[in-house]
């Protein structure tokens, strides 16, 4: 059994009242029922090949909590650039994971059997974070992006690399 925390590659937020303009990466991400979602991503290329995950929790930092409104998050596609992306070109919100909780502080969500899909697949795995309605108001939650110095994203991932994975693995 080994775990390993995997800080995100790429994160961002879009603002829906001005949807073709590029939110200035490496500030907090927001997402605020008035207009902001976040994208955060993942590479899974670190983990060894063969290796089989038994949990992956989803972690970000919120430093600010406005109102009541939680994060959503769902999964995404992976097709999007923190350099580039907007309201207009963001992938759009797939599966529903879960909520955050409410409050400051590190939130954190099970996202396993998405994790292991993304693994066997693309290994690359990406969120998109919603707030909890739309509306006229500011409410909702602040994290900490990648580009800060510390509480950045990250997945905690536990996984088991079978023994005859590491034996064939090797050159005998
Ligand atoms: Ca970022
Ligand atoms: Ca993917």
């Amino acid at each position: 059994m080994a775990t390993t925390n995997i800080i995100a590659s790429e994160d961002i937020f879009m603002d829906e009242g001005d949807p073709d303009t590029h939110m200035t990466d490496g500030d907090k991400i927001h997402v605020k029922k008035r207009d902001y979602d976040a994208l955060v991503k993942f590479s899974l290329s670190s983990l060894p090949s063969g290796a089989s995950i038994s949990a992956a929790t989803l972690y970000l930092y919120c430093d600010e909590q406005r109102g009541t409104d939680v994060g959503k998050v769902y999964e995404t596609t992976d097709s999007w650039s923190e350099a580039s992306v907007t309201w207009n070109t963001a992938p759009a919100a797939g599966t529903y994971k879960g909520d955050f909780t409410s409050g400051t502080g590190w939130k954190s969500l099970s996202i396993t059997s998405f994790v292991v899909a993304q693994f066997a697949g693309d290994g690359t795995a990406s969120f998109r974070i919603k707030p909890e309605g739309i509306g006229d108001a500011w409410d909702g939650q602040r994290y900490y992006d990648s580009e800060q110095g510390s509480n950045k994203p990250y997945l905690a991932i536990t996984y088991t690399v079978p023994i005859n994975a590491i034996f064939f693995g090797c050159n005998f």
